[in-house]
């Protein structure tokens, strides 16, 4: 018998599915779930598993003990043409138990019914306590040499290319959530580098809730679900939030950010990223610096709006992850460069009078500019999100020489938390041996046994010090770059449970960030906290909250106050006199359209050459054109990619509208909810409506020939952002021009000056 399909067999299989292609769709749209086409009747035929999509990456073959395999990363997943037990013996049935005659009862000797079912009823494990959603890609991390002046760490030397692994994620919500929910959005990067992993466990916002460790279960127990009912998921909008935020007034400056558009991101790609706490680098002659991280996107920062977040929330709940796979296996890498604000290491730990072991502080980069020190780019997605994604472990204190920690007491409770986490999580003290967390350096602890040991270590003596090993291993010096633990100089104190009396001042820079929006930023920010606050149940909490505002800013709380019907107190402590922070605002400049989605509304009687032309322009202009047409399948020869049913305007960056098309036969409110009253309309009111939401949610619009008619039908045309003409090459041009400032902001009414 044969004991291998050769790879060649695999090869027809692709090639073979390829003619016999089930439905029309372009090849060009991302998302397809395999990497070849199926058939429409089953494959019988045995060959190897089909190749992973030309964007999935993996994890390297390394072992525990992090040496390279030489074994390719496709080893990893399932081997051979032939279905087997978990041991590797071949099957010739997985449809039926094994029992007493057909009609009989099953045999408990069934050894593969046994195993089948008892795996599945183990599959899951814990979610994580907090950032359960998430979604994470393999890339690489490219150092400008830049830090190579403050820090011995050699990942940062110029030039070094170091294999990364990111996860982002909501803070809020279970593992299933949805991911456009106003919340802070978790940023973990694991640097495999070669002397160590290095966790940089970041979040899009630069401050914290919480100005101590030992706080952490009280700011999460408030923002999860209520205990009774275990409602609202993944969100703030509810009492115990407000309850907790408006007591403990250090998490005021957060919240501001969660307020405001920060807290629904347009995409991962358009995060930027903090490390939060102030860290300490030392170089190799043993001088330190303190810093703080910044991931600046090379797409800028930009938002959702929130009714296109809340609309998302239940037509794509996967958005984010979805843009993120999809920008990368379209081609759109995403791309962060790597900064560090740097300060001097002084006996005050202090910059500018801001205190560096603050959390809830951000030193402004008009004081302070980031200076960039790398690039990162994301440009594979996981080939098993469990394996991958769930899998991952990340930990504060995985540090490489010539990065440590400072006394921040926030930071210093992370030191214990993510170990402890881990061992309910993924299941005992092993888990920096699952294939995600191997780290790219040789290991050689003193660690031993426990559950799913995955090392076969060899030796007799796991101590040190030893003789019988030969003394193996070795503590290593300076020479050998160990692990720098910088003797900082403790202060002989009492032993207290207190904060400095710096960290008393909860208001100044939520003033700060206020005050440094634009108009329609503060609209935006308003908006938000009258929404969250209107869904609380008990106006005690909604006076309480008001009460914070007034000691941020007079206009934002008689703003919201006005929302809520509820008068605006005054302030409690004198208003902070604070400079502005420009570089806090998303508004105002442009930047490259790179992964945008441009939807594109065809009909059988649109100039279907210019769409294929327009198409063609979308695609080198790095974004990505999905048709929306009448009917799936193919409109004239060109493959649309959705239907009126199944498009919705959330999920374009800019609608391209070729045709006015009439209603199409499945038009009606019975048909598809979205058709709306079923009084006649000569366009489709699908197209209507998404017409209608692109331009509520501000984004640019284009039209020609038969399209001008639509923009007259939703009565949008001459509008700022919508653009005109005969020329679809040149209309296209005007749109993608108004795409790079992200939203036509003169749309937006700003009442708040
Ligand atoms: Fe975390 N945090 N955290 N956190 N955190 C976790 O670790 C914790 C904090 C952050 O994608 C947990 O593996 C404490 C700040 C991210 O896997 C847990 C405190 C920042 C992720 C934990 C904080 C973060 C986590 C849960 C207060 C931004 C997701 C599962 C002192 C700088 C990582 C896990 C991933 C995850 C503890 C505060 C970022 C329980 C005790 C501040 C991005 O260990």
């Amino acid at each position: 018998m044969e004991s291998r399909t050769p790879a060649k067999a695999v090869k027809d299989v692709v090639e073979a599915a390829a003619g016999k292609v089930a439905d029309a769709l372009s090849p060009d749209a991302p998302g397809a779930p395999g990497s070849a086409p199926p058939t429409v009747d089953e494959p019988t035929t045995p060959h190897d598993p089909l190749p992973p999509k030309k964007e999935h990456g993996a994890p390297e073959t390394r072992t525990p003990t992090g040496a390279e395999t030489g074994v390719p990363p496709i080893a990893k997943g399932q081997q051979g043409a032939y279905l087997t037990t978990a041991n590797g013996a071949r099957l010739r049935d997985t449809d039926h138990s094994l029992k007493a005659g057909p009609r009989g009862p099953v045999l408990l000797q069934d050894h593969h019914l046994r195993e089948k079912i008892t795996h599945f009823d183990h599959e899951r494990i814990p979610e994580r306590v907090v950032h359960a959603r998430g979604a994470g890609a393999h890339g690489v991390f490219t150092s400008y040499g830049t830090a190579e002046a403050v820090t011995r760490a050699d990942f940062l030397k110029k030039g070094r290319e170091t294999p990364v692994f990111v996860r982002f994620s909501t803070v809020l919500g279970s593992r299933g959530s949805a991911d456009t929910v106003r919340d802070t959005r978790g940023f973990a990067t694991k640097f495999y580098t070669a002397e160590g992993t290095f966790d940089l466990v970041a979040n899009n916002i630069p401050v914290f809730f919480i100005q101590d460790a030992i706080k952490f279960p009280d700011v999460i127990h408030a923002g999860k679900p209520h205990p009774d009912r275990e409602i609202p998921q993944a969100q703030s909008a509810h009492d115990t939030f407000w309850d907790f935020v408006s007591l403990h007034t250090e998490a005021q400056h957060h919240t501001m950010w969660n307020m405001s558009d920060r807290g629904i991101p347009r995409s991962y790609r358009t995060m930027e990223g903090f490390g939060v706490h102030t860290f300490r680098l030392v170089d190799d002659a043993g001088a330190t610096t303190l810093v703080k991280f910044h991931w600046k996107p090379k797409l800028g920062v930009h938002s959702l709006t929130w009714e296109e977040a809340q609309l998302l929330g239940g037509v794509d709940p996967d958005f984010h992850r979805r843009d993120l796979y999809d920008a990368i296996e379209a081609g759109a890498y995403p791309e962060w460069e790597l900064g560090i604000q740097v300060f001097p290491d002084t006996p005050e730990e202090t910059f500018a009078g801001i205190d560096l072991l603050d959390p809830t502080k951000i030193v402004p980069e008009e004081l302070a500019p980031v200076q960039a020190v790398g690039r990162l780019t994301l440009n594979r997605t996981p080939r098993n999100f469990f394996a991958e994604t769930e899998q991952v472990a990340f930990h504060v204190g995985h540090l490489p020489p010539g990065i440590d920690v400072t006394n921040d007491p926030l930071l210093q409770g992370r030191l214990f938390s993510y170990v402890d986490t881990q061992l309910t999580r993924l299941g005992g003290p092993n888990f920096t041996q699952i294939p995600i967390n191997r780290p790219h350096a040789p290991v050689n602890d003193m660690l031993r046994d426990g559950f799913h040991q995955h090392a076969v270590h060899a030796g007799v003596a796991p101590y040190r010090p030893n003789s019988l090993d030969g003394g193996n291993p070795f503590p290593a010096g300076d020479a050998e770059n160990a692990f720098v633990d910088v003797p900082v100089t403790v202060a002989e104190a009492p032993k207290v449970r207190a904060a400095p009396a710096s960290f008393d001042d909860h208001y100044s820079q939520a003033r700060l960030f206020w005050q440094s929006m634009s108009p329609v930023e503060r609209e935006h920010i308003v908006r938000a906290y009258t929404f969250e606050l209107g869904k609380c149940y008990h106006q005690a909490i909604r006076e309480r909250q008001l009460r914070c505002l007034a000691n941020i800013d007079p206009v934002l709380c008689r703003e919201v106050a006005t929302g809520l019907g509820l008068p605006a107190p005054e302030p409690t402590v004198p208003l902070a006199d604070v400079t502005p922070s420009p570089a806090l605002s998303q508004v105002g400049r442009e930047w490259p359209v790179d992964g945008r989605m441009v939807g594109i509304v065809v009909a059988p009687d649109a100039d279907l050459q210019n769409v294929d032309q327009v198409r063609r322009a979308v695609t080198s202009a790095g974004m990505v054109p999905l048709l929306i047409g009448p009917h799936g399948g193919e409109v004239d020869g060109l493959p649309v990619q959705r239907t009126f049913a199944t498009a919705r305007s959330v999920e374009f960056d800019a609608v391209l509208l070729a045709t006015a098309p009439p209603p199409a036969p499945d038009a009606l409110p019975a048909r598809d909810a979205k058709a709306g009253a079923a009084e006649a309309t000569a366009v489709d009111p699908r197209v209507l409506l998404l017409v209608d939401e692109a331009w509520r949610h501000a984004k640019a619009i284009g039209a020609w020939g038969g399209g001008v008619g639509v923009l007259q039908a939703a009565g949008v045309s001459g509008t700022p952002g919508v653009v005109t003409g005969d020329d679809a090459g040149e209309v296209f041009a005007a749109v993608r021009d108004l795409m790079a400032a992200h939203r036509v902001w003169e749309r937006f009414p700003a009442s708040v000056g």
